[in-house]
């Protein structure tokens, strides 16, 4: 028997996936890999996505109504590769008759550890030690040499308390933390954590920790005045999305001391970082490492080969987004 491969619906990666991702999708189509090592350009994702049944996305690509104007009728599901989806415009998709999927669940642990991580560099000044022992610096031990902050009994505030704020609370509180948190949508007893005014968290926090999603509510939650409510030996941590953060404003606390130190995964314009914080010593920069474990990673892009697997089967999808 000869098989019709023109049948078999299109699948485009964006970017290359672990081999099980790539495996599970030759299951139900041909699927189409980007061959740069680089987020595509928007007209070339609207070449790649053109008679695509399903895209494998990055949350470096934005798939909006330009984009989708180059894709086919036949597009059935744009599965992104993060549990973020700022990058999707999620109505225009739905309009266009597609499911967006995420992948929550899979990346909490890895994330809320590389928070903690971000903590303890910024307030036990760890980089800033690195940077000192690779400059080939004189220094010795003394009672007064390169002192931090201790996290016990200090205030944890936690802006979004998803899985993953409620993660970084749990670790938190085995640091020896309070935990207080903003969230008016969460109602769950949250035995770890008393809810507060978005206020009352930035003037108490001795650590402010970011973990809402970037919406047109929460874009530069954290501006200039929202700094200045924070007390000036604070540390902010952001693993979120860059945006709720206002960088420039971020930039000039934190030199003029209006907050102690910063820890940030993310940034407003990835992968651009504002001049401003990198010849700043009292801020962590990480190049979004929240999810980058090699078992996390490779769940996050088999959870979203499997929505497509099962939106192309007929099925419901696994991890749908709703629509707003
Ligand atoms: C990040 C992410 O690594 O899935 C997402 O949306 O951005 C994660 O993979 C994390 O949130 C940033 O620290």
């Amino acid at each position: 028997m000869t098989i019709d491969n023109t049948l078999r619906p299109r699948i485009v990666a964006t970017r290359t996936l672990p081999d099980t991702a790539l495996a599970r999708l030759r299951t139900v189509g041909d699927v189409w890999v980007s061959p740069h090592d680089r987020p595509l350009s928007p007209s070339e994702l609207g070449r790649a996505v053109a008679g695509a049944t399903a895209v494998v996305t990055m949350l470096s690509d934005r798939i909006d109504a330009a984009v989708l104007a180059a894709a086919s009728s036949g597009l059935r599901i744009v599965a992104n590769t993060a549990v973020g989806y700022d990058n999707l415009d999620v109505r225009a998709i739905a309009r266009h008759g597609a499911v967006v999927t995420n992948t929550p669940g899979v990346l909490t642990d890895a994330t809320a550890d590389l928070t903690l991580a971000l903590l303890l560099a910024g307030t036990r000044r760890v980089a800033e030690g690195d940077r000192l022992v690779r400059s080939g610096a004189a220094w010795t031990w003394d009672v007064s040499f390169m002192l931090g902050t201790g996290l016990q009994d200090k205030r944890l505030g936690v802006i979004g308390m998803g899985h993953i704020g409620r993660a970084v609370a749990r670790r938190a509180a085995a640091f020896g933390m309070e935990i207080v948190n903003s969230s008016r949508r969460d109602s769950r007893p949250e035995a770890l954590s008393l809810p507060v005014g978005l206020d009352e968290l930035l003037e108490t926090s001795d650590v402010v920790s970011v973990h809402c999603p970037l919406t047109s509510q929460t874009r530069h939650l954290i501006d200039a005045v929202a700094l200045e409510h924070m007390k000036p030996s604070a540390f902010l941590i952001n693993t979120a999305r860059g945006a709720v953060v206002d960088e420039a404003a971020l930039a000039q606390a934190l030199s003029t001391g209006t907050i102690a130190g910063a820890g940030l995964d993310v940034y407003e314009n990835e992968p651009d970082v504002h001049p401003g914080l990198r010849t700043l010593d009292n801020v962590v920069l990480a190049p979004h490492l929240g999810s980058a474990t090699v078992g996390t990673r490779a769940r996050m892009a088999e959870l979203a080969a499997d929505n497509v697997v099962a939106v192309l089967c007929g099925r419901d999808a696994i991890t749908p987004v709703s629509v707003p």
